[in-house]
């Protein structure tokens, strides 16, 4: 693969990759590119102006808006609405799915797009990385009219593109379409994202795992099990814990080197603290298409029937081996 591919000219090359493509794929990422790049800026900056910190209202699960979550939302929905290519929007910051059926013309676009527009937000203020999650699927009710509630309640399976940003040491971009995982690292002198990442796939064994031990006593069975399997490497396993509590970047780390995330059920998130919608599921394809793994303990996450916009789920992803073997101690 030719090296210094710009993300536009691979778009461009790998347009066939996308199911009933007429160019929409491409108009999709640019936005999203387009959006990545005006959030890491902000990002970037933001222990200098007065942007960082709680935006003083809740969100819809009644968590502090940061300030930067409340921004990166508007710059993504603005960017995704302005190319006219989706019908509707659901983000983890509005309530509500949004329908972008400002004029009938709307309703007559084929794709809707899920949205966490900054996943990790309270790290922001601690300068730790941050990503925004994205998931694309292909509408399921009548062209002509407006986005429907079971546009955005499909099954992960039937997602068409999914991906990420990292606003990290580098900004990356990672997504696939269904034709593996390619990521692609922005050059902010050139506002220019490279190939610099293709073809991602798990290493064949793994040996991290990223878990908030914090939450141990409340953890299920299996889950404790699995911890002390891990933790007994002093003897003969080179286990390493690793968890930065930003979801992408303990994904993008593991996917790297090989490794588990773990975010089971807890006493304050009995069903899981991570949504199916704009978290599992873009990061469950993206994991399938790089060789690993992503189930809530028993079942395969782009199975999983989405009941409401905000769902939550126990989500374990990773290499193929680690979360068979978490999910032998839970089947115990
Ligand atoms: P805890 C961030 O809020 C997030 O959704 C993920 O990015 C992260 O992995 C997790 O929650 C951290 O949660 O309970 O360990 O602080």
């Amino acid at each position: 693969m030719p090296t210094n591919l710009t993300l536009g000219e691979f778009i461009i090359q790998n347009q066939e990759h996308f199911p009933y493509s007429s160019g929409e794929l491409s108009s999709l990422i640019n936005a999203i590119r387009l959006a990545s790049k005006t959030v890491n800026h902000e990002v970037n900056k933001a222990g200098l102006v007065d942007i960082v910190g709680a935006h003083g209202e809740t969100n819809a699960h009644g968590e502090d808006q940061q300030k930067l979550d409340v921004l990166a939302n508007r710059v993504f929905i603005k960017a995704l609405q302005n190319r006219e290519i989706i019908c509707g929007l659901a983000s983890e910051e509005e309530d509500d799915f949004i329908n972008f059926d400002i004029d009938s013309k709307a309703n007559n676009n084929k794709y809707i797009v899920l949205i966490d527009p900054l996943d990790g937000s309270s790290n922001i203020d601690v300068n730790v990385s941050v990503g925004t999650i994205f998931s694309i699927y292909r509408r399921v009710s009548k062209l002509g009219a407006p986005a429907q509630m079971e546009d955005f309640l499909q099954k992960g399976h039937a997602q068409v593109a999914a991906g990420y940003v990292v606003y990290g040491t580098s900004t990356m971009l990672v997504y696939t379409t269904g034709k593996g995982v390619h990521g692609f690292t922005l050059n902010p002198a050139l506002g220019t994202f490279y190939l610099s990442h293709p073809d991602m796939k798990f290493p064949k064994s793994g040996s991290i795992y990223s878990i908030n031990e914090g939450n141990y006593f409340h953890f299920p069975e299996g889950v404790k099990l699995y911890i002390k399997y891990c933790q007994a490497s002093g003897v003969n396993r080179p286990y390493t814990s690793r968890y930065i509590g930003s979801l992408i970047s303990d994904f993008h780390r593991n996917l790297i080197k090989g490794g588990i995330y773990l975010y089971p059920s807890t006493k304050n998130h009995p069903n899981g603290k991570l949504r199916l919608l704009y978290e599992c599921n873009p990061i469950a394809f993206l994991a399938e298409q790089a060789g690993g793994k992503a189930t809530n303990g028993y079942k395969r996450i782009l199975d999983i029937n989405p009941k409401q916009l905000h769902q939550r789920v126990p989500f374990y992803c990773g290499n193929t081996e680690m979360v068979n073997r978490l999910e032998g101690f839970l089947a115990q």
